[in-house]
């Protein structure tokens, strides 16, 4: 039986992945930690704890405590942030991964997965259909610490044979939890203003192309590459994966369809040139044919999910 501790369970994906894992793992085998509460339904669901990821004595404690078996490990600071806070930055997103792959290769765990993220490409990485490999010259901190940890994800598995999965999320688009001070964040703010407000204020430019992906896909990926046998497994790095490529203007449309006094205006920021370093779509062909990652949502279908839910949260 497979014991999992989820680090990070309070975030965008976590309160999300956590719920997911214990459904097909059983409440009591999913471990749910954050340096912060979660949600009620987290820490009533099943075993929680505060953790902060960089202490190593408390989660090996943690880990030895609990007889865990895997990790997830979904602590960062994501890209809008960390340009705020870089060298603080820079000591979390890679102090806390190799904790996570210290921890499991002395206690020999059976498998790790740590999310990468469109943000290891860069202004010189092709932006269209931007292949598996490639150049990669991230210009954030952000970036900088997510191929770093690629580079140790691979290193680990071939050195010590630490059995680590990794996906390069785009943009991720959700309506439980907020999105954490990423440079993305504006596919989901602009869903809680279209209906609090109904105008929204775009810190990225109307014709930003960002490849995203709906939540509910993305938790079916990480899952379906965690639970893929080994030797599907060809990419020990992380692996390319697509969703849905918009701009501001499109999404802006398709909820105008169904909002229709709905206003936006655009107000670029730091974060477009962010976001102008990143692709704008990704060939995510090597992740289909390994381990059979499969996107279901469109833009119309997330835009119809996003606005109902969103909705049920103000009624
Ligand atoms: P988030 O900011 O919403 O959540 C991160 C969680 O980590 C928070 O609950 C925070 O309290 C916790 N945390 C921060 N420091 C900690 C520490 N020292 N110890 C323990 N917990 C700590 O982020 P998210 O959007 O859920 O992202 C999770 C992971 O996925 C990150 O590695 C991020 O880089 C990656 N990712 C996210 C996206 C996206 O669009 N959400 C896209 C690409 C990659
Ligand atoms: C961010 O914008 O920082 C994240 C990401 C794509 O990694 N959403």
């Amino acid at each position: 039986m497979e014991k999992i501790l989820v680090i990070g369970c309070a975030g965008q994906i976590g309160s999300e992945l956590t719920i997911e894992l214990r459904k097909l793992y059983g409440d009591s085998n999913v471990v749910a930690t954050d340096i912060k509460p979660a949600d009620k339904e987290i820490t009533e669901g099943g075993p929680f704890e505060i953790l902060d990821v960089l202490d190593t004595h408390r989660l090996f404690g943690t880990v030895s405590r609990n007889k865990i078996t895997q990790i997830y490990h979904l602590a960062a600071i994501l890209s809008g942030n960390a340009e705020k806070k870089p060298i603080a930055s820079w000591h979390i997103n890679m102090e806390s991964l190799l904790n996570v792959l210290e921890l499991s290769r002395e206690l020999n765990l059976n498998k790790v997965f740590w999310p990468s993220s469109i943000a290891v490409f860069g202004p010189t990485t092709p932006r269209v259909n931007t292949p598996q490999f490639t150049v990669m010259e991230p210009s954030t901190v952000y970036g900088i610490s997510k191929l770093a940890g690629e580079r140790w994800l691979e290193y680990y598995y071939q050195k010590y044979g630490v059995d680590i999965r990794s996906l390069r999320y785009p943009g991720l688009i959700s309506h439980k939890t907020e999105a954490g001070g990423g440079t993305t964040d504006y596919a989901v703010e602009i869903f809680y203003e279209a209906i609090r407000e109904k105008k929204y204020e775009c810190f990225l430019s109307e014709q930003t192309y960002l490849p995203m992906q709906f939540m509910d896909d993305a938790i079916k990926a990480t899952i379906a590459v965690m639970e893929a046998p080994a030797e599907k497994i060809s990419v020990r790095s992380s692996y390319n994966v697509a969703g849905i490529s918009f701009s501001p203007e499109e999404i802006v449309a398709e909820i105008k369809k169904r909002i229709p006094e709905f206003e936006i205006t655009y107000n670029p920021d730091f974060r477009q040139a962010i976001a102008e370093s990143w692709p704008q779509s990704i060939d995510d062909s090597v992740a289909r044919e390994d381990w059979g990652l499969n996107n279901t949502y469109d833009l119309k279908k997330m835009v119809d999910v996003m606005l109902s839910e969103v909705a049920k949260k103000f009624d």
